[in-house]
């Protein structure tokens, strides 16, 4: 973990953010390719009374305009010693000392929003100015002319290039989840102590890198082709990647942002990386217990009660200490299941709000959280759309919802009308916070046949016949926890899903959760070559060559495991270890 810089390092930042631009080497006047209309002209007039309020000040300006997870963002930034003051008005932005604006949702949503209260324009007179200023991941494409997404969208029309979405039909997933490497094309400052190591991305649009932006283009990362990943003028720098969801390589390149003169020489760590990692994931399946105690608990098939007379639920830790400890272990995401959320109320379980509050301050990966996301109507009569539930959950920390049941229910009624409706849970969420952060956790059954027309779903030769020699095997999709099988198979779930706004699929196995084994890689094998969404296989990891196994037989881009995490057989960093010496990227 990163100790916090001291605070007076900080102070000198502010000293020195003066309105001059002529400290730094790239520091040239801007050169402005701004078209959207200049409506709002009232706060020009502002332009020459800037202020800097000086020593003081160890206070970052944060622009949240309400549409996902900024919490991480906030959680680093005070992890890092700074209070936050968010902006209110246009004015907030003009007096800003040091503004970071980590821009999510879509590209026209937060145009609208920008456009609409006056804070474009209050903006591109911040940045043109030269104010120190640290856009994240949309943060960064609002800067450009204009963006394809929903498109096209004018920007803030700051740096020349067009936004367009990432080309799938090369066979790279789009959205572009995970860490991947970054080729540095000029100093940044704020990458110096980075090297050779992973950061963290979760789009599915990006910036080129073209003659009339290369002035501003820092580093660009590959992923199909070379994308922008990081821009900088002067005071000005923009990250695609997410440095709050980076682990400490993320928090060294905030704290340089933050700290400029606490760390001028260059500092860059060992690492190999060089293209999109794989993933290794922890996950904690939480539910409470029979004394009441929100519990970190693990089924064998999914049954999570002791074999004892008492027949408790398996006890295996608790959810925040256990998800900080994946976190410093190297876990490079943590998800949470609320495994009984199918029958409870998730806003009614506040624990498990809390528990994604107080883990968000201290993990800096990705957070992902699942179980109960579905329209309710509550014991008064209150009716919560999903849409609300996951607003509650990415409230308080989770950068991704995952979808269970709901999705099934959502998939069938879309194989049997071929009508989007636009109002399951699955569109909504996706459509407000991105599909980028909406995950469909699928829980199927293995069910053998002798032929592959014996079913109308889709069946697979299995490597392992049947107990009755059954050469073949469809996959029953099951909601509430396994409990109750459905009539639609894995593979038709995740075509179905991907179409209705899935950015992600979350591929357990009920057959093999919990017994060590290794995955299913029938299955994984499966849906990994179905869809153009990144697979996470998960659902019997007993050895850290199941996981080699798992990525070099499927295209998975990710690995889930819990009960060898949660009964320290083997340690996250001993399964990194070995998928390098088998030549499978991963973030060390
Ligand atoms: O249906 O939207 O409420 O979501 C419920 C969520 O809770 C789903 O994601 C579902 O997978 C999960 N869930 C429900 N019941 C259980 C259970 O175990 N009784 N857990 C459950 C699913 C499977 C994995 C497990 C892997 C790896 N657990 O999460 O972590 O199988 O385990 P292993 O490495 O030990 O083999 P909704």
């Amino acid at each position: 973990m990163e100790a916090a810089a001291p605070l007076a390092s900080s102070q000198s930042r502010f000293f020195s953010s003066s309105f001059s631009s002529s400290s730094s080497p790239s520091s040239t006047p801007f050169i402005l390719h701004r078209n959207f209309h200049r409506t709002n002209l009232k706060f020009k007039s502002r332009t020459l009374s800037i202020r800097c309020s000086g020593a003081a000040d160890n206070v970052v300006t944060l622009l949240d305009y309400g549409a996902g997870n900024v919490r991480s963002v906030r959680n680093a930034i005070r992890f890092l010693g700074f209070d936050i003051k968010d902006v209110q008005t246009p004015e907030d932005i003009l007096n800003a000392n040091c503004l970071i604006f980590p821009g999510v949702g879509a590209f026209a949503a937060a145009m609208d929003v920008l456009n609409k209260k006056g804070m474009a324009e209050a903006l591109c007179t911040y940045i043109e100015n030269d104010r120190p200023f640290l856009g994240i991941c949309l943060g960064l494409q609002l800067l450009f002319e204009s963006s394809e997404e929903n498109g096209p969208v004018r920007g803030l029309g700051l740096i020349p290039g067009v936004v367009g979405r990432f080309d799938s039909t090369n066979g790279f997933r789009v959205p572009h989840i995970g860490w991947n490497a970054l080729h540095t094309v000029k100093d940044s400052e704020i990458l110096d102590d980075i090297g050779n190591r992973h950061v963290y991305f979760v789009h599915s649009y990006r910036a080129m890198p073209s003659n009339d932006n290369k002035e501003w283009v820092s580093s660009t990362c590959n992923y199909g082709d070379n994308f922008i990943a990081s821009v900088r003028r002067g005071n000005v720098h923009a990250v695609q990647f997410h440095p709050e969801k980076s682990g400490d390589v993320g928090l060294s390149i905030l704290r340089r942002f933050l700290y400029p003169k606490s760390s001028t020489t260059k500092k860059p760590r060992e690492g190999r990386a060089s293209k999109l990692a794989k993933r290794v994931i922890a996950c904690l399946d939480v539910r409470t217990n029979d004394k009441g105690d929100l519990v970190v608990t693990k089924g064998d098939q999914y049954d999570v009660r002791e074999n004892t007379g008492e027949n408790e639920v398996r006890n295996l830790g608790k959810p925040v200490e256990l998800a900080g400890q994946y976190y410093l272990d190297g876990a490079d995401e943590v998800s949470f299941l609320n495994i009984t959320g199918f029958r409870d109320f998730p806003l009614g379980d506040l624990p498990m709000l809390e528990v994604l509050r107080y883990t968000s301050e201290n993990v800096f990966v990705p957070l992902t959280v699942g179980g109960g996301i579905r329209d309710f109507t509550d014991a008064n009569g209150r009716y919560y759309s999903s849409l609300e539930v996951a607003s509650e959950y990415f409230r308080s920390g989770a950068d991704k919802i995952s979808i269970g049941s709901d999705a099934v229910y959502a998939a069938e009624e879309y194989i049997r009308t071929g009508v989007k409706t636009g109002k399951t849970s699955l569109e909504q969420i996706s459509r407000v916070y991105g599909n980028q952060a909406v995950v469909v956790s699928i829980d199927p059954r293995r069910v053998y046949i002798n032929a592959p027309d014996d079913v109308e779903f889709k069946a697979v030769r299995v490597t392992n016949p049947g107990p009755n020699g059954e050469e073949y095997a469809w996959y029953q999709c099951t909601v509430n926890g396994g409990r109750e099988g459905r009539p639609i198979g894995a593979y038709e779930l995740a075509k179905a899903v991907e179409e209705l706004g899935a950015g992600e699929i979350l591929l357990n196995c009920i057959d093999c959760d919990g017994q060590g084994k290794g995955f299913d890689i029938d299955l994984i094998k499966l849906i990994s070559d179905a869809v153009s969404i990144p697979v996470i296989a998960s659902s019997g990891a007993g050895v850290v060559e199941h996981f080699s196994e798992v990525f070099k037989k499927t295209n998975a881009s990710a690995a889930l495991a819990a009960g060898i995490f949660h009964r320290k057989e083997v340690p996250i960093q001993s399964v990194k270890e070995h998928l390098l010496e088998t030549g499978i990227e991963v973030r060390m």
